[in-house]
């Protein structure tokens, strides 16, 4: 029931559940085209980045979003985030990487700035430049990786149009080496640091992105689907926050998931989770289907998803001031919910449950 009150809105939620806006910390939402014909290779068993190193993959999602307009990119990025808003989720992190030049990677960036202005969301930018090794730079990734270093990272800094910058740490894309130039250029040019670390090969002991993202002093670490007591030693060590996600397992079908259990109960880690909405691991824009997938493959408890999708999300992408939790002083962001606990909330399935989104005081979905 909602009435208007001295020109405020006044909304009885019935007795349902009200929780802070969602954060989805981890998105490569901005991009042309999509991957739906790559399902069937996928099928017959054809691995990532085997797809990508046939020049598909990110490198397909790359000539499609360098052949779309920026109205075209900024329309598509608007509907996934509105779809977003609708299932609970009120602040998102966004990653360029699908341009893989400077001047691409720029005009991403300024799509991404350009919805957090004119959208109700709330949005942060991250420059991925090290998504992958473009097509002029094949068989050449430390060239481009210079490239990233001298020429994207300086002029990325000097637009000021991004708060974080990440590398796609990956067995075939970018090494430790290569990501560690990348990242402490970053650091020098006031970016701070997330990595896409251990996502689909299990890097070694010494040298895994788990341990660069410790040593480079990263706010986030993100998949950790293979990474050693060690590296998640180093993570609780350093601070760095641990970023899971499983709708990335379940559509990689290998079963592989973060280890979750080990990350709280022994190195009470702020495990945060994210739908890593992109076309090709996860297209997906549901955190709720994060949280049915939390409960299910990374055993976590209602209280612990809550906290991965609200207040450890925030922190992870450094948020915490004006997100995550329902407090004096932050934006006033909430969702009341078709449910009455949380129980609830992380056990159904494949359904929108939120009735109401709030974000910044105003009702975005209804
Ligand atoms: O488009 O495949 N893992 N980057 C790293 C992705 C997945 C997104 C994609
Ligand atoms: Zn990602």
């Amino acid at each position: 029931v909602t009435e208007t009150v001295a020109g405020l809105t006044r909304v009885d939620a019935g007795g349902a559940l009200v929780t802070p806006g969602l954060v989805d910390p981890h998105t490569h939402v901005v991009y042309g085209g999509n991957r739906a014909a790559e399902m069937k290779l996928k099928q017959q068993g054809v691995p990532y980045l085997d797809i990508l190193a046939g020049g598909g993959g990110i490198l397909s999602t790359v000539r499609a979003t360098r052949a779309a307009s920026d109205e075209e990119l900024f329309a598509a990025a608007e509907v996934r985030l509105l779809e977003m808003a609708r299932y609970g989720t009120t602040t998102v992190e966004i990653k360029s990487g699908y341009g893989l030049s400077t001047a691409e990677e720029l005009r991403i960036l300024r799509v991404i700035a350009e919805l957090d202005a004119r959208l109700p969301i709330s949005i942060v930018g991250t420059f991925m430049g090290a998504h992958a090794v473009p097509a002029e730079f094949r068989g050449d990734a430390d060239a481009y990786a210079e490239t990233v270093v001298c020429e994207m990272i300086p002029a990325v800094a000097r637009q000021g149009i991004a708060r974080f910058c990440d590398v796609f740490c990956e067995r075939g894309v970018f090494t430790v080496e290569q990501s560690r130039r990348i990242l402490e250029a970053a650091s020098d040019h006031g970016l701070a640091r997330k990595i896409h670390a251990d996502e689909i090969a299990v890097s070694g002991d010494e040298e895994s992105g788990a341990g660069l993202a410790a040593e480079v002093g990263a706010t986030s670490a993100d998949h950790l689907r293979a990474t050693s007591d060690q590296g998640l030693k180093e993570l609780a060590a350093n601070g760095v926050s641990p970023v899971l996600l499983p709708a990335t397992s379940f559509c990689l079908g290998d079963q592989r998931y973060a280890r979750a259990r080990v990350m709280i109960d022994e190195y009470d880690l702020p495990v945060a989770l994210a739908t890593d909405d992109n076309p090709g691991t996860s297209p997906t824009e549901s955190l709720q289907l994060v949280m049915a997938l939390a409960t299910l493959n990374l055993k976590m408890s209602p209280e612990e998803i809550l906290a991965g999708i609200t207040v450890n999300a925030a922190r992870a992408i450094s948020r915490e001031r004006d997100a995550g939790t329902l407090e004096l002083g932050k934006r006033g962001d909430l969702v009341i919910w078709r449910a009455y606990d949380l129980d609830m909330l992380s056990y159904r399935l494949g359904v929108n449950q939120a009735s109401m989104v709030v974000a910044a005081g105003v009702i975005i979905a209804n």
